[in-house]
């Protein structure tokens, strides 16, 4: 029997087992589902919200938001992930404000405003959960965003899943804080770059927007995280798109009567009204990255590993990807460039629209 001043409910359970081979308890623990432990780095805009609700309402532990300029700027981020934890009923989910510029001031940003309201999330303060004056002010004060993401992934020692859907300044800043953060992270999704040279920005740039941001970071990312990296290249959206609007009709689940569909139909409503005109939906893409963090196995249905590094001089290219495809193509030639990148070329539509259509549906938790 166990002699312990432990906790209550260890000693009731200890005894409850005290006649069971300890095999048999342990093999009890070991087929207990592990949670995932996630921290989301977001710039907070109208699909980042999507899909920080498709993680906030999973079964996965969702440690912390860090937040970055993207889309909007770090402290608009701020908000809109505040807004969306009430949403969820989860305030108690940290958020961490990260950097509000790229590396170089000098890189040339843009935003997407005119495509996410000029809030980011559709213009609608007064829809439900409302808008507060407070929420810009709703991130910890004691620690900046890439601090925390290396004390957390000290603290979760290769247990964290770190999801990136935004400019990725914060990661960068992290591993130049702690050179053991590109280890002590379990593993990396990335929504950002491209994979076969499509860009998704003005200037005729062939840089994917979150890379474009910040080039220097995600060269930095890509070339010096030493986990596994899944990188979920805008591809994917771009040209996967059409195919998958004939199976999925990405606004079904705003159509549902629950208060999540009425914010996410608030959230995204700049953007649809702008992509309707062409005749599209408002289709998934960082939601796309959130659901490979929950469900990988399931959600990748084809990928290519290649080694990658990012374009940083060019006119028209900085901030792309650049692939070393000698490598794909003789992979004995040179044993010691080994691909450091799993970029996602097909993925399960139906699948991530199923969890969204779950997440929406759910119970929102009543934390009063
Ligand atoms: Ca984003």
């Amino acid at each position: 029997m166990p002699t312990t001043n432990g906790p209550s409910l260890t000693n009731g359970s200890d005894s409850l087992h005290a006649d069971m081979p300890s095999a048999l308890i342990n093999g009890q623990h070991s087929n207990e589902k592990r949670r995932k432990k996630l921290v989301i780095d977001t710039d907070g805009c109208a699909d980042d919200v999507r899909g920080l609700i498709l993680a906030l309402q999973s079964e996965e532990e969702v440690l912390a938001v860090t937040t970055v300029a993207g889309s909007t700027n770090v402290l608009q981020a701020v908000a809109n992930v505040a807004r969306t934890l009430r949403a969820v009923g989860r305030p108690d989910v940290p958020i961490y404000k990260g950097a509000n510029a790229s590396l170089l001031l000098s890189t040339r940003r843009t935003d997407a405003l005119f495509f996410f309201g000029l809030d980011g999330v559709g213009d609608s303060p007064d829809a439900e959960p409302k808008a507060l004056a407070a929420d810009v002010d709703a991130a910890q004060t004691d620690k900046p965003g890439a601090v925390a993401l290396v004390e957390l992934a000290a603290k979760y020692k290769h247990e964290l899943t770190l999801v990136c859907i935004g400019p990725l300044t914060n990661v960068a800043l992290a591993l130049k804080l702690d050179p053991n953060f590109a280890t002590n992270v379990k593993e990396v999704v990335i929504m950002g770059g491209n994979v076969w040279g499509c860009g998704n920005v003005p200037d005729r740039s062939t840089a994917e927007f979150n890379f474009h941001c910040d080039p220097e970071a995600a060269h930095i990312v890509l070339d010096e995280m030493k986990c596994p990296m899944i990188c979920v290249p805008w591809e994917l959206f771009f040209l996967e798109g059409k195919k998958h609007e004939q199976i999925v009709d990405f606004h079904a689940h705003l159509m549902m009567d629950t208060p999540l569909a009425k914010y996410l139909t608030a959230v995204t409503s700049v953007g649809r009204t702008i992509l309707a005109a062409d005749g599209k939906q408002f289709a998934y893409c960082d939601e796309i990255a959130v659901a490979i963090a929950l469900r990988p196995e399931e959600i990748i249905t084809d990928s290519k590993h290649l080694k990658a590094s990012v374009e940083l001089h060019g006119q028209m290219t900085r901030g792309q990807v650049a692939i070393n495809w000698f490598d794909d193509a003789w992979p004995k030639a040179d044993p010691s460039h080994r691909p450091n990148v799993q970029f996602v070329t097909s993925y399960d539509a139906l699948l991530v629209d199923k969890m969204v259509h779950d997440a929406v549906a759910k119970l929102i938790l009543d934390t009063n």
